[in-house]
């Protein structure tokens, strides 16, 4: 019975010492769990007179059952303690604000190549893809410049060999097509171009062109205008007027070149958008395309200038300078 009462006057002392959960369970299991020393007690039961018996095990059971109490009434108060500290500790403040994720965009140029291919799917042409790296005989010989015309100086470029260049002009799809097609077909290709220039305001080493062309029985300049005035419109602005005047190109005769204006884009001047024309009969029949039946339109204009005229960028060099403050000025 002694070692009953010394031992629960441990079991409450280690109680009351103990700070956390953790050390209430430490004092459980010491005293109250199977080995535990007050009910491990319960093992000496067979060893007393037969009398004693009942005593002893009410007096340890009662031991235990007050320390259990006891233990349990701690236990709660510190569980409830330490989950306060935990919440206390995660705290989230739903009402801060939370972080902007940064999100990519379509760079500019990209959101203006995406708009002209949707327009002219629109309009049944097909969209093609056209070497970069190009054979002198596509980019020049093949859209009728003769040997050594002096149109080949205003696109001299970067030659890789003698006869391998890198295009100065979305026009040299046209050969490719002639050579593998019959028409009719309606193509365009959106693609950069290279030239060696004095680089300025609106002229890069590096840039981008629209070539369109279609051959059919009966095209005229009147399917030309009308093209490119729903083109120019589309992408523009309704407001949108267009300026065809003479202009000589190789690939083409008639050659034209053309400006747009609105009192919207730099109070109305005429603004240089690319050249056209009808495709030249020397090209068409050089890859026998008989020119009673068929005539075809074609025309060309630099990517960079619809964004500059839509929103009023004065340097082309811009767009390829890969600043963020400028391309994040354009999320499409
Ligand atoms: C041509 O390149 C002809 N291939 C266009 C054409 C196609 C005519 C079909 C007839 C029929 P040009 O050299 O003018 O033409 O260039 C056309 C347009 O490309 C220019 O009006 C301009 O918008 C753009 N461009 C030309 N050179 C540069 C440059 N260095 N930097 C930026 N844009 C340029």
């Amino acid at each position: 019975m002694d070692r009953v009462e010394t031992l629960e006057a441990e079991g409450r002392r280690a109680l009351g010492a103990a700070t956390t959960t953790a050390e209430l369970r430490a004092v459980e299991l010491a005293f109250l769990g199977k080995q535990g020393g007050l009910r491990a007690l319960m093992k000496d039961i067979g060893g007393l007179p037969a009398d004693q018996r009942p005593a002893f095990g009410q007096r340890v059971n009662a031991a235990c059952a007050a320390l259990q109490a006891e233990l349990d009434a701690k236990f709660a108060e510190f569980k409830a303690k330490e989950r306060a500290e935990q919440f206390e500790r995660e705290r989230l403040d739903i009402t801060m604000p939370g972080y902007r994720r940064r999100t990519g965009n379509l760079h500019v140029l990209q959101q203006t190549a995406d708009r002209i291919k949707e327009v002219f799917s629109g309009l049944g042409f097909e969209y093609l893809e056209s070497p970069e790296l190009e054979e002198f005989a596509y980019n020049f010989s093949a859209l009728n410049y003769p040997a050594d015309h002096p149109a080949m100086d205003e696109q001299d470029t970067f030659y890789v060999e003698d006869d391998l260049l890198l295009r100065t002009q979305c026009t040299a799809l046209q050969g490719h097509v002639f050579e593998t097609r019959k028409p009719p077909f309606r193509i365009f290709t959106i693609g950069r171009c290279f030239r060696n220039e004095a680089v300025d305001r609106t002229h890069g080493h590096t840039f981008h062109q629209v070539d369109v062309f279609m051959v059919d029985e009966g095209i005229g300049m009147a399917h030309l205008k009308g093209t490119l005035g729903h083109f120019a419109r589309t992408l523009l602005g309704s407001d949108v007027k267009l300026r065809f005047r003479p202009d000589f190109f190789p690939f083409v005769e008639p050659g034209v070149d053309y400006a747009v204006s609105s009192p919207r884009f730099q109070n109305g001047r005429w603004l240089e958008l690319g050249g056209a024309g009808l495709i030249h009969p020397n090209i068409l029949e050089r890859y026998g395309i008989d020119t009673e039946r068929y005539s075809g339109f074609a025309f060309g204009l630099g990517v960079e200038r619809i964004p500059m005229l839509k929103y009023g960028v004065d340097d082309l060099r811009h767009f390829l300078d890969n600043d963020l403050r400028f391309l994040e000025q354009f999320r499409g």
